[in-house]
């Protein structure tokens, strides 16, 4: 067998392998949409003895247009603001009944880090069995790409917008890892759509850990953050290889892992192709300032959570410059 044969037969021994699907094509994400390729990263390693309880939000609103349904496991919407007591109830009422399934609760990052945040604290103060994800793509972008407390400084949004006066929004992304961590909860984490290998083994890892777990998964959204919609992994890894996005765990409180960043990427890598950012390459002072504030962001997580990293690991697949999709057979250029 030759190796276009070969890679053909890979491809399709890996399409007939059975893999879990909680949440099936044919919903209504835009194209190139990250929560949607996040979400289905999730239930394919959680599943399928779960349950979902799903704020409001785009992954809520383009996977239930009724009477349809995008998802093949039991899921229950919550208002904007309680996804997790919804969860925690539902986990209460399986422990009642000594029903082993296990709760997972998806939100966006509005429910998470602004309006769900109340409900998300009690959850993990009582210990809830609760695995809840973050879809983080940095704003409110099911009621039109409004700033949330997770929005980039100097990105433009709707309610943040660039002009004379000011560079976009003027206040940091919240360190809402680190809140998380005060909880001194047994696992919390951050992934990100760019490396579905190391999200999917912290989606185990969180499904494994008695207890509350939780996970923030760096989500492009090409809408909100105007960039190609095919471009949407290439842009997620930027981050991630910038040191803007750091891929860490954490169990009680205690950095545990980080992703190693072999090249380290200038922030403007990341920036550039995204037009929430645009402003930030006019020739302005105030534009030039805030590209080496984010600069110093940047430098700062890579100090911080010990990211750099010169020396690659024999047998290493997890590292920031070598991690690749590893799902999808890939066809060498000029093989077919
Ligand atoms: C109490 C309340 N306030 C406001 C809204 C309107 N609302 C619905 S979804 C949404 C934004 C959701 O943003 P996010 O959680 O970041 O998820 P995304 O849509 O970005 O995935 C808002 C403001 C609401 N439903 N309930
Ligand atoms: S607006 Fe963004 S998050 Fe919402 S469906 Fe479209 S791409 Fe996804």
């Amino acid at each position: 067998m030759n190796n276009t044969a070969a890679l053909r037969d890979m491809s399709s021994i890996r399409q007939q392998q059975s893999r879990f699907e909680g949440l099936t094509p044919g919903h209504r994400a835009c194209q190139g949409c990250g929560q949607a390729l996040a979400a289905r990263l999730v239930l394919e390693s959680s599943g399928p003895d779960v349950v979902v309880a799903n704020a409001t939000g785009c992954l809520e609103v383009f996977t239930t247009a009724w009477p349809q349904s995008a998802w093949t496991i039991p899921w229950m919407h919550s208002v904007f603001s309680n996804t997790a007591a919804l969860a925690a109830g539902m986990e209460a009422a399986f422990k009642a009944r000594d029903i082993s399934t296990k709760v997972l609760a998806f939100a966006g990052d509005g429910g998470t880090f602004d309006i769900g945040f109340q409900a998300l604290s009690g959850m993990i103060e009582r210990g809830h069995n609760v695995l809840f994800v973050c879809y983080d793509n940095e704003a409110y972008m099911n009621t039109g790409v409004q700033r949330s407390s997770s929005t980039p400084v100097a990105a433009a949004t709707t309610t943040s917008p660039a002009g004379i006066a000011r560079t976009g929004k003027r206040h940091l992304k919240k360190d809402i890892v680190a809140i998380i961590a005060a909880h001194c909860m047994p696992y919390a984490a951050t992934a990100s759509v760019a490396y579905p290998n190391d999200l999917k083994d912290k989606v185990r890892r969180g499904i494994q850990t008695p207890g509350p777990a939780f996970l923030m998964i760096h989500s492009p959204c090409p809408l909100g953050w105007m960039h190609d919609s095919a471009k949407g992994i290439e842009v997620a890894r930027l981050g991630v290889e910038t040191g803007l996005v750091p891929l860490i765990e954490m169990e009680y409180g205690q950095q545990t892992s980080a992703m190693p960043l072999r090249r380290v990427r200038p922030v403007v890598d990341y920036l550039k192709p995204q037009g929430r950012f645009r402003h930030l390459f006019a020739d302005d002072p105030m534009a030039r300032q805030e590209l080496a504030h984010l600069q110093a962001l940047a430098d700062h997580n890579i100090a911080h959570y010990g990211l750099q990293e010169s020396q690659p690991e024999s047998g290493d697949s997890h590292a920031a410059a070598s991690v690749r999709r590893g799902t999808v057979a890939v066809v060498p250029p000029g093989a077919v």
